[in-house]
């Protein structure tokens, strides 16, 4: 009797305690207790079936986070066709695409607003520079610095040229054309070429990365390629401006940008939205702090900043020789003790003290991972920035967000239309 009256108040409590998945779990677990007169047992069965659960959906929400991190490393079908058909079109008809019709004198004024975008995938550019024009006041003063990489050239051309652009300028390279960056100079294409570091990223098998979703992120290629890390010799590259303003492949500009321009960098080289709150994203999380060099130079609880719209006074970064101190950070990581990989921590370290906080609307970000973002604050920013697994161009992006992206695709294109684009 005591046992059988003493079931549904055990119940009750931990029922209260349950995330809803585990509901059905602590019912079965309740049924099969039935025989058991004990309560201390019952409730034994009873933690047991919940832990066990929680193991469940801890090893679910890893296998997730590892699904989400193939999908994004994988070019999806329609990219690749498009890719594909849009380098047909430039060969078969090299006189329609040759150079930027606009005056060569454009892309080299620094009285214009400069832009640079570095990608290898021609769709998420194109949203990029589209949207820019779109919500500029006067496009005709804008320059886009397109950079890609040998195999997408063709591709980025005719995609751009297609593109109406209001008047504005552009320009699109390989990056592989910048003959400086070479690896006698560039320490990152040094240590790519190290056997070393190939092996790290190639001979990973699956079976292993399943094993470590949070380290597998580090071997994602996008970490290895040289267009990634660019970033860091925007003066060499644009030797003739003062400005320019960087701009990720996964962001979408809805404002007109041009009163970056006008900010107050303060001599500061790198306008940047911080992203820290509380403990987090905070110097520590990004750099090993038990290293001398580190821990002799950085403050552990600094604020980190965020890539995606970066605005840079070239003229402060030649004057603070920035590029020098990346290099040196750069080679004393080659065995990856400072940190990781990527350009986050090399990024933090190298503007360390030479960052200025930009107005959080500028650039909001977090589209490609959070769902919780408010639409106020969108609606509020300049730039948004599908940064995260869930780009708005894979099947697994966040759908509440797409069409934000979306807006940005010309669904009437030809090239759009043969490769099975789903429209919005
Ligand atoms: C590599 O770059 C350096 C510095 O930018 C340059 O002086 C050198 O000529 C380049 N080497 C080659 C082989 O292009
Ligand atoms: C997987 O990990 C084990 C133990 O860490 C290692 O011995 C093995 O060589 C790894 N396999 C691959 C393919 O990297
Ligand atoms: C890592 O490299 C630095 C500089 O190249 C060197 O001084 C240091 O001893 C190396 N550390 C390890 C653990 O190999
Ligand atoms: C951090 O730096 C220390 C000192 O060089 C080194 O022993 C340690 O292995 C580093 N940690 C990582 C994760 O690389
Ligand atoms: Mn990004």
């Amino acid at each position: 009797m005591g046992g059988r009256g003493a079931l549904p108040v055990v119940a009750g409590v931990v029922l209260v305690l349950l995330a809803k998945d585990l509901i059905r779990a602590a019912r079965a677990a309740i049924a099969d207790a039935k025989p058991l007169f004990d309560p201390q047992l019952k409730i034994q069965r009873l933690k047991d079936a919940i832990f066990a659960q929680n193991e469940l959906l801890a090893r679910a929400k890893k296998r997730g986070a590892f699904a989400s991190l193939i999908a994004a490393k994988s070019i999806p079908k329609p990219l690749h066709c498009l890719a594909v058909r849009l380098t047909a079109e430039r060969i078969a008809r090299p006189e329609n695409y040759a150079d930027p019709v606009p005056p060569p004198h454009a892309l080299e004024d620094p009285a214009m607003f400069h832009y640079a975008i570095f990608s290898d995938n021609v769709l998420a550019a194109s949203v990029v520079v589209r949207s820019a024009v779109a919500n500029s006041l006067d496009p005709s003063k804008h320059v886009f610095h397109v950079v890609t990489d040998r195999m997408n050239l063709g591709a980025m051309q005719v995609i751009i040229r297609l593109m109406d652009l209001k008047g504005a300028h552009y320009e699109v390279k390989a990056f592989e054309d910048y003959k400086f960056l070479n690896s006698s100079y560039v320490p990152v294409l040094r240590q790519l070429e190290s056997a070393n570091l190939q092996k790290f990223y190639f001979e990973n098998k699956l079976e292993n990365a399943t094993k470590d979703a949070s380290n597998m992120k580090f071997r994602n290629p996008k970490y290895l390629s040289m267009l990634n890390h660019l970033r860091f010799y925007l003066p060499e590259m644009y030797p003739k401006l003062h400005r320019i303003l960087f701009l990720d492949d996964d962001v979408v500009v809805q404002r007109d940008l041009t009163g970056l321009w006008k900010i107050d960098m303060d001599g500061k080289v790198n306008g940047a939205v911080e992203t820290c709150f509380g403990s987090f994203h905070r110097y520590w999380q990004y750099m090993n702090f038990s290293h001398p060099l580190i821990k002799e130079k950085f403050n552990p609880n600094a604020c980190g900043w965020a890539y995606g719209m970066n605005f840079f006074d070239l003229d402060s970064w030649r004057r603070e020789k920035s590029t020098e101190q990346y290099h040196y950070w750069q080679s004393q990581n080659e065995n990856r003790t400072l940190w990781k990989l990527g350009t986050l921590p090399p990024g933090l370290i190298t503007f360390y003290s030479t960052t200025k906080p930009l107005e959080k609307s500028w650039h909001v970000l977090g589209l490609g991972y959070n769902p919780s973002i408010s639409m106020e604050e969108i609606r509020n920013a300049a730039v948004v920035h599908f940064n995260g697994n869930m780009k708005p161009w894979l099947d697994i992006g966040m759908n509440q967000f797409r069409h934000l992206w979306t807006k940005y695709v010309d669904y009437d294109d030809s090239f759009i239309r043969q490769c099975n684009f789903a429209p919005p």
